[in-house]
């Protein structure tokens, strides 16, 4: 389109160019044309315009005379062009005619008299210039080429820039929107903070969230491991065997105060853990009875039905004097035991009275599982470092028992454990196990090799067995976990109802960011570390102070011990003088509540929290990571997790921290304290599937299953040990 446009414009310079060229030429030509012509000297003027026309421009010159006839023409001058012709033509707005040799402009330019001569001639002869158009030609195709190529290379060169520029603004479109559907705050770009776009990136959020839970819910539970798929194990593979569990510490403990009896439930992961396993399976708990009303609530077995309310199984207690007390559970287990297998660098103390105690009240619990057995080959379930010679007392009077017996705690390396006096009696009293369970690969392989570093043992490291004396043990890791909750409509508070309360009840600022830390006041669980790195936060980030306030729930346990009696007095300076260094006016970042809580206001206390925090030194697995978890079901907080704890092996999405390095625990609580909501809820949904599908019931079902395997295996061997040896001997 552009092109005839340009020709004709060109066309337009030219001509006008060409027509002030012929008025020049025509002038020079002038004076010597008249001298010529009035000597009527044709030949001269011929001379004169072929010399003239030697010029590339000018084609051909010929002179009209008065006569109207041509009366001079140079060579190129067409013979067939008239006088009359070429004026006329002359005359026009486009004044060009097309010859052989290409297209000419025609000019002509009327001869006036000169000072020295007089024309007199009627009409005035005229010059007649031709002039050759044929460079117009060929400079308009050159042109033409010019700008065909020009426009092609334009053309590519903003195709390219356009590809980039969309590329580039396409990736911003992409993050911002990402951003805006995860709720972040988009800083910069496109969608840079916009207050018209919030509604818009709400109403996506929210049918994404609503995309998500109708997957999920036609997904339906991965692993699916449920009270009903647990109970129909025990009744399939286990043919409905009778279970017995045993622990030292019970799942009900019934207390007398002005108000009468009342229950209570215990601050421990072993209950939290295999109370739900029971109420599906039934069957009967033995415990040590520690209520101060507990004897009072049994029958004359020593029986009770729990749970209290809507009893489901049968609760067996044993009953220990105070010295037995002292010498098994406070001396032997929490003054040796417990600090040997966690190595949080406090002393294990064995004594031989504790010893004594702790082999005599093992005894015990043996005996009572003896008696409780209404089979000979009953499914015992063996709780914890309290118990480790029960195993082998129970296998020597019920030899066809399976017995399972699971670690809570971890399990230290063969240097560590070899510290223990009666490492041998320890080890071969849990090798008395069918199946011997840990939570984490780490700690199985730790007690293999404590195995063989100190008895007599035949160990397949390929299947995890170890057999003494042709008695094999299966050892295996079986991550514990929780019930996951199902909480009736209206039972949990919203988590802005659960903040609200909590805010109101201690006194904190509207806008508070709330930490939480849970545990019983054990030196294991890194109270202390978890403090320093709270004040350090405050410390580092000074607009966090008036805002930032840490709960500490931590409920009193072993406060017979020194240890734990001076752990506490240390945990409360700590707290002091954090509260001292930053508080101000009625703010006080740490809150120490040093009680017990139930459930209900743990759970209220979880939904209020920004952050978690827990920070164990060493922990076999930690369920109160996992309980905050599962009572999110907002999908927002963030859980700051120790990766000395057995969950760090599961729960990638936390904040991962070595609890000694206190700057980097201080930092990741303060990037939880900053993070945004959208990241919160990735996290968090990652971190719920986790605890829903790796629940208790798998953790249950799957050591279950394993000791069905085993029976069965036993069945088969004893029957061919009966009736097929002497056929396969020969006699
Ligand atoms: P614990 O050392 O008792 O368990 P943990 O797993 O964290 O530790 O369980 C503590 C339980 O007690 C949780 O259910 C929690 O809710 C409850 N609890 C803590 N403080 C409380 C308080 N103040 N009031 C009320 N309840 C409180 C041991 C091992 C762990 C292992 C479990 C289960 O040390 O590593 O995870 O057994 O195997």
């Amino acid at each position: 389109m552009a092109l005839p446009l340009i020709e004709k414009l060109t066309l337009r310079w030219f001509t006008r160019d060409i027509s002030a060229r012929a008025a020049l030429v025509a002038n020079a030509l002038h004076d010597s044309t008249i001298d010529a012509l009035a000597s009527r000297d044709a030949r001269r003027l011929v001379l004169l315009f072929d010399r003239t026309a030697q010029d590339e421009r000018v084609f051909g010159i010929g002179l009209c005379g008065s006569d109207g006839g041509v009366f001079a023409r140079s060579n190129a001058f067409p013979a067939t062009l008239s006088c009359a012709d070429a004026k006329q033509t002359a005359g026009l707005g486009d004044p060009r005619i097309t010859l052989p040799g290409g297209a000419v402009l025609i000019s002509r330019h009327p001869l006036a008299a000169t000072e020295n001569s007089e024309i007199g001639l009627e009409p005035t002869p005229e010059l007649i210039l031709l002039h050759d158009l044929s460079f117009i030609e060929r400079r308009s195709l050159d042109t033409r080429r010019y700008l065909i190529a020009f426009l092609a290379t334009l053309g590519f060169v903003v195709a390219i820039i356009t590809m980039l520029v969309a590329q580039i603004s396409w990736r911003g479109w992409i993050a911002g929107a990402r951003a805006l559907l995860r709720g972040d705050v988009v800083p910069v770009g496109p969608l840079a903070v916009r207050p018209e776009l919030a509604p818009l990136a709400e109403e996506l959020r929210g049918r994404l969230r609503q995309l998500e839970d109708e997957y999920r819910r036609a997904r339906g539970p991965e692993t699916g491991w449920t009270p009903e798929r647990l109970r129909g194990l025990l009744h399939s593979e286990l043919r409905g065997d009778e279970i017995i569990v045993v622990s030292n510490r019970e799942p009900y403990i019934h207390d007398r105060d002005q108000q009468g009896v009342r229950v209570r439930r215990p601050a421990s992961g072993l209950v939290t853990a295999i109370e739900p396993v029971m109420r599906a399976c039934s069957g009967t708990w033995i415990a040590h009875g520690s209520g101060t009303a507990d004897r009072d609530m049994v029958d004359l077995d020593d029986r009770v039905s729990v749970p209290p309310d809507h009893p489901m199984y049968s609760l067996r207690r044993i009953w220990l004097t105070p010295e037995e007390e002292q010498g098994y559970y406070y001396g032997f287990a929490n003054e040796g035991l417990w600090p040997l297998c966690h190595v949080a660098h406090v002393r294990p103390v064995f004594r031989e009275s504790d010893w004594e105690a702790y082999r005599a009240v093992n005894q015990r619990f043996a005996d009572a599982v003896v008696e409780e057995a209404r089979t000979e080959d009953p499914v015992v379930l063996v709780q914890d470092y309290h118990l480790a010679l029960v195993p082998a007392l129970v296998r020597e009077k019920l030899p066809q028992a399976t017995i399972l017996t699971f670690w809570h705690i971890p399990w230290p390396n063969p240097e560590s454990f070899g510290i223990c006096p009666w490492r041998r009696e320890i080890l071969l009293g849990l090798l008395g196990s069918t199946i011997l369970g840990f939570h984490t690969k780490f700690h199985c392989k730790n007690f293999l090799e404590t195995v063989d570093r100190f008895i007599e043992a035949r160990i397949e490291h390929e299947h995890s067995v170890v057999a003494v004396a042709e008695r094999e043990t299966f050892i295996e890791s079986y991550p514990i976990s929780i019930e996951w909750p199902h909480p009736t409509e209206g039972e949990w508070a919203s988590p802005a109802d659960c903040r609200h309360a909590v805010i109101g009840r201690l006194g904190f600022p509207e806008h508070a960011i709330i930490g939480l830390g849970v545990d019983r006041f054990d030196y294991t669980k890194g109270i202390v570390e978890r403090l320093n790195a709270v004040e350090r936060m405050l410390e580092k980030h000074p607009n966090l102070r008036g805002r930032f306030v840490f709960v500490q729930v931590a409920s009193p346990t072993r406060s017979t011990l020194d240890e734990y009696r001076a752990f506490q007095q240390q945990v409360e300076r700590i707290a002091s003088r954090i509260n001292a260094r930053f508080g101000s006016g009625c703010y006080q970042p740490v809150v120490l509540l040093a009680e017990h809580h139930d459930h209900g206001q743990l759970i209220e206390l979880y939904r209020a929290a920004d952050i978690c925090v827990v920070t164990s030194l060493h922990d076999g697995m930690n369920l109160v990571c996992k309980e905050f978890v599962a009572s999110r079901d907002d999908e927002q907080g963030v859980l700051v997790l120790s990766r000395f704890a057995g969950a760090a092996r599961e729960m990638h999405e936390a904040l991962i921290v070595n609890p000694y390095h206190v700057e980097e625990t201080a930092d990741a609580i303060y990037r939880a304290a900053r993070m945004s909501s959208g990241e919160q809820r990735e996290r968090m949904i990652s971190l719920r599937h986790t605890v829903r599908d790796f629940n208790v019931f798998r953790w249950a079902g799957r050591m279950l299953s394993d000791a069905a395997r085993w029976r069965l295996r036993a069945r088969v061997e004893e029957r061919v040990r009966k009736h097929g040896l002497p056929e396969f001997d020969g006699r």
